[in-house]
């Protein structure tokens, strides 16, 4: 049985948001890059997106409603309690999220995690079989939904499809650890073409079909048993510029930066940090090394003040707990011995914020620290740069993030290397407003023309020539 979408996307999430009104609940397109990028093509395809709403089901119910927002055919994957613990916040969460990010917090592996992990992946594959037309193109995003590419080929060897990774993919070494690194890969190869945010997550998945399944990987593409070609390449994620660009050079967001600095007691330097409360952004390093400059007075309050703004995640997982018990232990030292009455030395914000408000502050930073231990890519370092279209500004930058690759005029350093990142924040704080504007333009013209919507359009590109005579 085929369905009639030409264009299906598959992702952990649906694009939106449940909002109650008067009349009831409804939802509502959630603010992000890589809807405002699948939007048109959706709409201009009779596509569909399939996702998980957010909510949990009793087990034994149907499926909720397919629904209709924005032009979008949206196809609700329900989950239960009990699954979302085991297949979200703990296969994808607590095992695959940290091994794939260096192993910066040890993964914990579980084997009713796994099952469950690929039960889940089958629901999605079943979903996807159903509602994609003959020879429709279909899009997997990310690390949750590794099985779905090969259990949908099983049921619907006619569709086209890709996928694509939004963290990075690991060396050899430590992919080895996955109790189920085969079934992982094979999964993968499901895809006719997957796509990764650097060239190395691609070389190394091409390695591990050498390594694991004794396939002989050449150039960008590994031929299956069967005779089928699977490609893989570099694909680096990107944002809506122009929309950025439009909220960050509105009246109110200007006033609203202005405001800002003034409620921050009109310091000479503000220190920008947003962040996901996550352990592979690197938070507390950076807080370290802010107040390692108090201490040694090569910063001073209230001259310079940090904001940090931490948005909260994955709340129930231990890890993060425990993260954010260190970030606040933190916070509450270096405010404790250098902030006084009314004037902090951290800003520290457990918040979400809507886009104008991250908008404002993006401007009003004097510089943007964005210094994970390891990032697929990092959204906000685009961000702040298409904030700034005043030319002001400087980023500090991890090399560890997928960004540095592209953001070469950043002040790149290596956020392990503490006194290295302390000259380098310090050469920020201090920079020439010429040499700041160079680097910013520089940094701009590369990501107005490098944005959300080149980003899917390169992909769909490739994919539509995967299978085809070169
Ligand atoms: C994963 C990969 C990769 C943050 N706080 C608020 C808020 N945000 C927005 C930012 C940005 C996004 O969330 C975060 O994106 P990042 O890329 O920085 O990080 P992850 O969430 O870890 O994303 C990453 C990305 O996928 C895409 O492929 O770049 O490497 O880890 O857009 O602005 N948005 C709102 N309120 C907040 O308080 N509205």
């Amino acid at each position: 049985m085929t369905g009639n979408s030409s264009f299906v996307v598959v992702a952990n999430r649906l694009p939106v948001d449940q909002v109650q009104t008067p009349e009831g609940t409804t939802w509502r397109r959630s603010p992000g890059g890589l809807v405002t990028a699948l939007q048109p093509v959706l709409a201009q395809h009779k596509g569909t997106w399939i996702g998980w709403t957010g909510g949990t089901t009793k087990v034994g119910r149907p499926a909720p409603d397919p629904f209709e927002v924005d032009g979008m055919d949206l196809c609700p994957v329900p989950l239960s309690a009990d699954e979302m613990e085991r297949y979200y916040e703990g296969f994808s969460n607590s095992s695959l999220w940290p091994l794939y990010h260096d192993a910066v917090e040890p993964p914990v592996y579980k084997r009713r995690w796994w099952e469950e992990y690929r039960k889940v992946n089958q629901r999605f594959a079943d979903a996807t079989a159903k509602v994609a037309a003959q020879g429709a193109m279909v899009w997997i995003q990310d690390y949750q939904l590794q099985l779905v590419p090969a259990m949908l080929r099983e049921q619907r060897p006619d569709l086209r499809i890709g996928f694509f990774l939004h963290i990075p993919f690991p060396p050899v070494e430590l992919f080895m650890q996955l109790p189920r690194r085969a079934e992982v890969l094979k999964g993968l190869l499901g895809a006719d073409l997957v796509g990764f945010q650097r060239p190395l997550g691609a070389h190394n998945f091409l390695q591990l079909t050498r390594h694991v399944l004794g396939l002989r990987p050449r150039g960008d593409s590994v031929e299956l048993p069967d005779g089928r070609t699977v490609c893989a390449g570099a694909f680096p994620i990107s944002i809506d510029f122009a929309e950025m660009e439009r909220l960050a050079t509105s009246d109110d967001v200007r006033r609203r930066a202005t405001e800002i600095r003034e409620e921050l007691g009109k310091p000479a330097t503000v220190i920008l940090g947003v962040d996901r409360l996550d352990y592979t952004k690197g938070i507390e390093r950076r807080l370290k090394i802010f107040r390692e400059l108090l201490a040694e007075k090569r910063l001073t309050v209230p001259g310079a003040v940090m904001v940090q703004v931490a948005t909260p995640s994955r709340e129930r997982i231990e890890q993060y707990q425990s993260l954010r018990v260190k970030v606040e232990r933190e916070v509450g030292r270096i405010n404790g011995e250098y902030g006084r009455v009314g004037e902090p030395a951290v800003h520290y914000l457990h918040q979400s914020y809507n886009r104008a408000e991250l908008a404002a502050l993006y401007l009003a930073a004097d510089v943007m620290m964005v210094t994970p231990l390891r990032d697929g890519m990092n959204l906000v370092a685009k961000e702040y740069v298409a904030a700034r279209a005043d030319n002001g500004g400087a980023l500090v930058l991890s090399e560890f993030a997928g960004a540095a690759a592209e953001l070469r005029q950043a002040f790149l350093c290596n956020p392990h290397d503490l006194d290295g990142v302390k000259e380098l924040l310090l050469r920020a704080v201090k920079i020439e407003p010429g040499d700041a504007a160079r680097r910013m333009r520089a940094m701009r013209r590369y990501l107005r023309t490098h944005d959300v919507q080149a980003w899917a359009e390169s992909f769909l590109t490739a994919l539509d020539r995967t299978g085809r005579p070169a």
